[in-house]
């Protein structure tokens, strides 16, 4: 072919670290082992995680999502999401005499303790975070008194608190690193004094999933991010993708979902995937792309991750009994 003709090489960059982060990972094994050793059905408030995959394949295990933790009947176990849940919440399943396990992320539980510290010592609280999410939800539950909610740089002119040299800012910790920067540096502008948290809310990996795709950005024409419309870290990662120049991005939940035309004139496709999305679904994208050409894939490698936590404790001494009587026979 005439060197002047020939359409260019077909690549895609693979972002790393992408997936299932340690908090997720913890949650969804957390319903898996509740399955197991409780045997099904297993009540779970809200989606375990903000990913349809991940819920329908639990649902065919036996899982019960449900929306409030009323709809549970008595006796029955109910499980937290990894969203994390306000006090009010673990009141209503003691009042329903439920068995609880709580899948709340380690991460999220931190932010709540920060929110628990500075309302006791009374500050006003600052929370960056997404009107309406799980997450935010439960965290103002913490101290609805003390909460205020600030939905990005243009919630801030309309923020009002008791005394200006007493507030802090708390957040949510899926959103994006760079808007909160500049939701913050806008709260700077009418609290000088305004306290950080003691350490980031935006949690690792929210950061490095957005380090990556923004390297990977500025040299893709199509970023493909799996991930579920529900699933705010998700969604972040387009705007991450689109912030550092990729020319297009969009989010599926699935490879079906993928739009032939969006490959018009694309030469290098990013590929990602949100903190709540399993592998299996980011294979899928990456089979249908090497259907079309894109048979080449770079790994775009941000960071290391090794971070893991451990299972709820309810789960951990339930398991550890079970170990116990088999070992005594
Ligand atoms: O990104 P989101 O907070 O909407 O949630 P998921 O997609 O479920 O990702 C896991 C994060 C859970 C808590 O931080
Ligand atoms: Fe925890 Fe971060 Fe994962 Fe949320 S995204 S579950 S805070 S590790």
């Amino acid at each position: 072919m005439d060197r002047m003709t020939a359409s260019p090489a077909r690549k895609v960059l693979l972002a790393a670290p992408r997936g299932y982060c340690a908090g997720v990972d913890r949650a969804v094994i957390a319903v898996e082992k509740a399955l197991e050793q409780y045997g099904a059905p297993v009540y779970v408030r809200h989606e375990i995680v903000h990913n349809k995959y991940v819920v329908k394949t639990l649902e065919k295990k036996g899982a019960i999502f449900v929306d409030e933790t009323e709809e549970v009947p008595e006796g029955n176990i109910v499980i937290f999401s990894a969203h994390g849940v306000a006090p009010v919440v673990h009141e209503e399943a003691a009042r329903g005499k439920l068995a609880t396990i709580d899948a709340t992320c380690p991460l999220v539980t931190k932010v709540h303790k920060e929110a628990v510290r500075f309302a006791k010592e009374d500050y006003d609280i600052l929370l960056i975070g997404h009107e309406g999410h799980e997450e935010v939800i439960g965290t103002s539950g913490e101290a609805p008194d003390h909460i205020t909610l600030v939905d990005g740089p243009e919630d801030v002119a309309k923020v009002e608190v008791r005394d200006p040299d007493k507030v802090v800012w708390l957040s949510q910790t899926t959103l994006s690193v760079d808007e909160t920067m500049e939701t913050v540096d806008a709260l700077k502008g009418r609290f000088p004094n305004l306290l950080s948290p003691p350490s980031d809310d935006i949690c690792y990996a929210t950061q490095n999933r957005q380090t990556a795709v923004k390297q990977m950005g500025a040299e893709a024409d199509l970023v493909i991010v799996v991930g579920s419309k529900n699933s705010s870290n998700s969604v972040r990662l387009v705007e991450v993708a689109l912030g550092a120049g990729a020319r297009d991005a969009h989010l599926v939940d699935y490879a079906e979902e993928i739009d032939e035309t969006w490959l018009e004139g694309v030469s290098t496709v990013g590929v990602t995937s949100g903190a709540s999305v399993p592998e299996i679904l980011v294979e899928g994208v990456l089979e249908w792309l090497a259907q079309r050409g894109f048979e080449d894939v770079e790994t775009v490698k941000a960071a290391e991750e090794s971070i893991t936590f451990s299972l709820p404790k309810e789960l951990r001494r339930d398991l550890r009994a079970e170990a116990r009587a088999a070992v005594e026979g």
